[in-house]
């Protein structure tokens, strides 16, 4: 039967959210048979449907080999149906009814890690957003909820057999085989469903939730790396408790399950109750593993578990709302994070991830707003727009609102909407109705693209002791989006006394609060302008102060008030933004170097000792990455790599014997607090560098004995990259050494190949053979992004020799893995920025390539660059 004709979705189509329309049928219950066999699994489905709206029944699947539908123990004819590859209509169906469906899939032979899938000896499930269709004919979409009950059955040598909820019977089948049965007593879209059947140990503990429900926590893994999962089992703990103190919600089942696979897409998915991570999100332990990946766990941890509550107990009517989970919840995990550690260093890493990530994405063709409005393939809007831009949104709504409000807003929400499929709007609304505050005009965030601009000047008016700041807002045109409209700016502000340091008390109407240290200033106009009084001399101001909004600020202050901030501001975020401001002014635009410079001689010294961890943000030196991404065209790599050498260069040589000095001070196993270690760990990484930069006779000795004395991966990595990036005579044997000691600790293995990778002068052969290695796998996401985020680092090499290499893999990912293959083909989206002639040879290079492309995801993704 022909059903191009059929009114419902057809494969490779743009999908629009003015489209939505509610399903047809809802399910109230489903119950799920899964036999796994070596190779092939039997699914076998029982729904009970119950008419919501006119039309069709639509079911979603792919991949699927459908043996037979029942209708109410009918077993129905290919006549009584349509079937393509993307979906199963029947039509005419009664309001209520049973529906069976038997297909068999093959998990064995599944290399998209989509859908249930094996990895090595592990049976898993990834079905957010679209895979749970890959398992069963199902309406898998968010907005149908329902009860499941999984009986999952497979051979003994799997002795795991896990399921959402809870367990209600296990049994054997015969000599061979068994099987367990769970229930999830919540209903939940398809996207949370999960089951894993494989060979793992299981590290135990509970949690007594604030309402008294003992809570039973398993992290599974395999047996060697039991001993890694502690961390992540007091993070876990730690979130509970977080999330009931802050959001005063609790845990509402009587287990909680993560699962640690090394084969997996992303990070990490927040299953209902039963969260399946990649290795590289829960495994965590200071000889292994580094101290940002330690962090990394954490806020992973916490992350699924947050969406609990704001992705599973309220979820997204459609996909086009995906931020609406996903915004909030990155919010929640980075405030979670900032109790955690120094609030300041936390907030400064998700800003530097915000405008090294999202900040070029909404500059460049894969432009979006938060909510988009239309998409190919939603596996590729699982952006940095939609996550971190989605935070900010919240952030914004959350600082203007304060404490004891935005808890109002946030009760009234899980309130009004526990249990349900909801939108954007319906978030704003009841952030609104419960704290009082009309928050709509916030919405504007959410729909439009691009970053604004933030334009500001200055007056001082010393007659009358005033000073004005005006304001104007920009966003760059965006053809398909022609009413972009102005959005509201929160602005922190704080202003400082140019001559003794010390914050003013601000006098201004126009503020929030009036007689305050720390200003907050709502701009929701074009442009407009605030006047405080009762200033002595033209002060030094802050602006945007832990960067309040997610904005472009272009305010023409002196190289001397940065420096003065530097020194000054006691916003820890504001003193490292002095930093990155001054730094790109030195580097972009041939200021001298020697404020920044003096600053860091005035304030390190004392800052070492105080506070490590923001000693060593102040030093970071924009990536030539992120240097890029602020260049629009005419980007020549060499020159900017040259530029930026040299400036390492000058500050390595002005500060002297200080390198030195610092690291044979520095003794982070002295320390007890995790936080100041670390940040000692960063700092002698630093001085290394900059020993190095010095051409230092004793680096690469010192280098040496850190690797090889070193029990912490921090310290040990550290000192290679050391080593490796600068060519010592030791650099072989460490490399060597590290292999030998870490062959078969995969996440270590990845920091060998990714430095490797990312060795500023790697060439085309090395990288070949770096892809040539045994150990190096294409069907490990983790792998392959060791060795391309390496070469991405280098933007001299990967513009050369890499981007063969990443039209290559995208090419050969298209067909095996095309969520990845579409991610990666992204490192290129910026090659309209190149100067000639490499900008066209890159533009040819993939133009060659679009014919040869089969997966929307790919598909999508390049003919979005290309339209640059
Ligand atoms: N919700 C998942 C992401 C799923 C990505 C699918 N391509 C993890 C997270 O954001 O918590
Ligand atoms: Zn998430």
């Amino acid at each position: 039967m022909n059903i191009a004709a059929n009114p419902v979705v057809q494969a490779d189509e743009t999908v629009y959210l003015k489209d939505y329309q509610k399903p047809t049928y809802l399910v109230d219950s489903v119950h799920l048979d899964i036999q796994i066999f070596e190779d092939y699994t039997i699914v076998n489905t029982v729904m009970s449907m119950q008419r919501q709206t006119e039309g069709p029944l639509v079911l979603l699947g792919r991949d699927l080999e459908l043996k037979q539908i029942k209708i109410n123990d009918h077993v129905l004819s290919s006549a009584q149906y349509q079937h393509n590859e993307e979906q199963l209509v029947i039509l005419d169906c009664p309001d209520l009814f049973t529906l069976e469906t038997s297909v068999h899939i093959h998990p064995e032979t599944n290399t998209m890690l989509e859908g249930l899938y094996k990895a090595g000896d592990l049976f898993v499930t990834q079905n957010e957003p679209e895979g749970f269709r890959k398992i069963t004919f199902y309406p898998d979409r968010p907005d149908v909820l329902s009860v499941f009950t999984t009986r999952v059955e497979a051979d003994k040598k799997y002795p795991i057999l896990l399921a959402n909820g809870n367990l209600l019977e296990k049994g054997e089948l015969n000599a061979t085989r068994h099987y367990a049965i769970w229930q999830d007593p919540t209903k939940k879209p398809a996207y949370l469903f999960a089951c894993v059947v494989g060979d793992l140990a299981v590290l135990k503990d509970h949690y007594v939730t604030s309402e008294g429900r003992r809570v039973a926590l398993e992290i599974y893994a395999i047996e060697k790396d039991i001993p890694k999962c502690h961390i992540a089992m007091e993070a876990l703990k730690h979130s509970m408790r977080w999330d009931e103190e802050h959001y005063g919600l609790p845990y509402d089942l009587d287990n909680y399950m993560i699962v640690a696979v090394s084969q997996f897409n992303m990070g990490a998915m927040e299953n209902k109750g039963l969260n399946i991570f990649n290795t590289s999100c829960v495994l965590a332990d200071e000889e292994y593993t580094t101290d940002a990946a330690i962090m990394r766990v954490q806020s992973v941890i916490a992350h699924e578990y947050f969406h609990n509550w704001t992705g599973n107990r309220i979820t997204c009517r459609d996909w086009f709302q995906l931020c609406l989970k996903e915004g909030l919840t990155v919010f929640r995990d980075q405030s979670f994070s900032e109790d955690l550690q120094s609030a300041a260093v936390q907030r400064i890493d998700d800003v530097s991830v915000l405008k090294s990530h999202q900040f070029p994405e909404d500059a460049g063709p894969l432009s979006h707003p938060p909510r988009p409005d239309h998409f190919v393939e939603i596996n590729n809007f699982y952006t940095a727009t939609v996550y971190e831009k989605g935070a900010e949104i919240n952030r914004m709504m959350a600082t203007l609102l304060g404490k004891t409000k935005y808890r109002l807003g946030t009760d009234e929400y899980f309130r009004r909407h526990d249990g349900q499929a909801v939108t954007v709007e319906d978030w704003v609304n009841a952030l609104s109705a419960g704290s009082g505050v009309d928050l709509s005009a916030f919405l504007r965030w959410y729909n439009q693209p691009g970053t604004p601009t933030l334009h500001v000047t200055e007056h001082y008016d010393a007659a009358e002791k005033t000073y004005r700041l005006t304001f104007k807002q920009s966003l760059k045109e965006n053809a398909k989006y022609p009413d972009l409209k102005a959005v509201p700016i929160p602005v922190a502000v704080a202003l400082f006394d140019a001559t003794t340091g010390e914050q003013y008390t601000l006098h201004s109407n126009d503020l929030f609060k009036n007689h305050v240290q720390d200003g907050m200033y709502l701009f929701d106009q074009d442009e407009a302008s605030i006047v405080f009084s009762d200033i002595e001399q033209a002060p030094v101001v802050s602006l945007l102060r832990n960067f309040s909004a997610p904005v472009h600020l272009i305010f023409d202050d002196s190289d001397e008030s940065l420096a003065f901030l530097i020194q000054h501001e006691t916003n820890g975020f504001n003193q490292w933004q002095a930093t990155q401001t001054l730094l790109e002014r030195i580097l972009l635009n041939n200021h001298p170097a020697q404020h920044y410079i003096d600053a860091l001689k005035h304030t390190l010294p004392n800052l070492v000792n105080k506070d490590p961890l923001l000693a060593s943000r102040l030093l970071d030196v924009p990536s030539e990455s992120y240097l890029a991404s602020r260049i629009d065209q005419d980007y020549l790599p060499e020159k900017m790599k040259a530029v930026r050498d040299q400036l390492i260069y000058t500050i390595a040589h002005d500060m002297g014997a200080f390198w030195k000095e610092t690291y044979q001070a520095l003794d982070p196993a002295q320390q007890s607090e995790f936080s100041q270690a670390m940040g000692e760990r960063a700092l002698k990484n630093i001085m290394l560098s900059y020993m190095a930069a010095q051409k230092d006779k004793d680096v690469f000795d010192l280098a040496f004995a850190q690797f090889s004395d070193s029990k912490n991966m921090s310290e040990r990595l550290g000192a290679l990259k050391i080593l490796v990036w600068h060519d010592a005579p030791q650099a072989k044997d460490a490399l060597h050494a590290f292999y030998v000691r870490f062959k078969d600790e995969p996440l270590a293995l990845d920091q060998w190949f990714m430095i490797q990778a990312a060795h500023p002068k790697l060439n085309e052969a090395e990288l070949k053979a770096l892809i040539a290695h045994p150990d190096y796998d294409l069907g490990t996401p983790n792998r392959i992004r060791a060795v391309s985020g390496g070469l991405n680092s280098r933007p001299v090499n990967a513009w050369s020799f890499g981007v063969q290499h990443f039209i290559h893999l995208a090419q050969y990912l298209d067909e095996k893995n095309p969520i990845i293959g579409s991610r990666l083909l992204q490192a290129l989206s910026r090659w309209y920025t190149l100067a000639e002639p490499k900008r066209s040879e890159v533009l040819q290079q993939l133009k060659d390539v679009q014919p040869s492309i089969r997966s929307k995801n790919v598909s999508e993704t390049l003919s979005s660059m290309l339209k640059a």
